[in-house]
């Protein structure tokens, strides 16, 4: 064997070593391309939405410190029904090795523009889809992160706190419904709080869209005046008004997917986190190294290190009592070690 062969064997053995448990039906494998052309396409707008915020910023990091990687950002925007068509577009110009995108809807619109352009590869986080030959996806357990942000709410609404009041009564802002949101993401919500005490209650709301923050303010002070005390919510750069709203007239947010406290101090009192940047960074370093196994569905969760909880800030330390963050640590290490019982809810 050639040196020049055993040193990209080596290369492609160091970059390929599984991730994770693959539930693939049906993979294939392309060549290591000598440069990587990732289009970025994102199902919206990047600001104000954590998901497409780490898909940019983990794609950004890795054309950084990858010689003959090039990435180009295209923001969508929010009419729905012409995401196909642009994608189509962009991808017939044949510009790119891939297309990297971050969304539940994306594996529908990959597939028919995949009938169009065969030798296109497409791979999508936050998405499920197996057994497709130019397709890779990457599903993060939405429903364990919510479960622990519900058990927070929990701790939250049943506590002392100056905002916290007696009805057990907790809160979903959702920009619009799909599978994910009203199959795991709102019921692991209300499990985890129920975990608590099961007698709390959720009320959802949905706004209809993943911009409008006046109509988020307008639900979530309607919702302060059935009782609710803790939110959280699914909805883009609509959250701001949320947001707001709490802060103005006292009530508290758990943040799913990314580091929010800062934006507000004591009224946002627990933070996940998805580790798309990270996760994003492996899949390129795979694409580059061309070991991608295209057909093949992935989940990670907590116990794969791709969900987490954010409790090292020192604002999520100021926000809680202690007997509430330490409730919470004991859920945790629970979780993690496999002591609470449940189920995921099919897709
Ligand atoms: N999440 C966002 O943060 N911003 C968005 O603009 C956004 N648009 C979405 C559009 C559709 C059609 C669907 C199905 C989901 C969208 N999501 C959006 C949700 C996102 O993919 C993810 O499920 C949630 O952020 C929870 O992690």
């Amino acid at each position: 064997m050639k040196f020049k062969t055993l040193l990209s064997l080596t290369i492609a053995l160091l970059f390929s070593r599984p991730l994770f448990a693959s539930g693939a039906r049906s993979v294939t494998q392309t060549p290591a391309p000598a440069s990587l052309s990732v289009l970025v396409y994102i199902t919206g707008v990047v600001a104000g939405s954590p998901p497409y915020e780490l898909l940019v910023q983990g794609a950004q990091d890795f054309a950084a410190t990858h010689d003959g990687v090039t990435i180009k950002v295209y923001e969508a925007q929010f009419n729905q029904a012409t995401w196909e068509e642009q994608l189509t577009s962009l991808v017939a110009s044949g510009e790119y090795n891939l297309v990297l995108g971050s969304n539940p809807s994306l594996p529908e619109i990959c597939e028919n523009v995949a009938q169009k352009f065969p030798k296109q590869k497409f791979i999508i986080t936050d998405a499920e889809l197996a057994g497709h030959p130019q397709i890779s996806t990457y599903l993060y357990n939405q429903y364990e992160q919510s479960l622990y942000l519900g058990y927070l709410a929990g701790l939250v609404t049943t506590s002392a706190m100056p905002h916290a009041n007696d009805s057990k009564r907790i809160g979903f802002i959702a920009a619009q419904e799909y599978p994910l949101l009203t199959r795991q993401i709102v019921p692991g919500f209300l499990d985890g709080a129920r975990m608590v005490d099961p007698d709390i209650t959720l009320d959802t709301r949905i706004i209809g869209n993943w911009y409008d923050a006046n109509k988020a303010a307008e639900l979530a002070s309607s919702m302060m005046d059935a009782g609710v005390d803790v939110f959280a919510s699914i909805a883009g750069g609509a959250t701001a008004g949320l947001i707001n709203t709490a802060r103005e007239r006292g009530a508290y947010v758990v943040f799913h997917n990314t580091n929010e406290y800062a934006s507000a101090p004591g009224v946002i009192v627990g933070c996940g986190l998805m580790r798309q940047r990270q996760l994003v960074e492996e899949i390129l370093a795979e694409a580059l190294a061309g070991t991608i196994q295209y057909g093949s569905a992935k989940t990670v969760g907590l116990k794969e290190g791709y969900l987490e909880f954010i409790a090292d800030d020192p604002l999520y330390i100021e926000a809680l009592p202690e007997s509430v963050r330490s409730s919470f640590a004991t859920f945790m290490e629970d979780l993690r070690s496999g002591r609470i019982a449940y189920t995921v809810p099919h897709l």
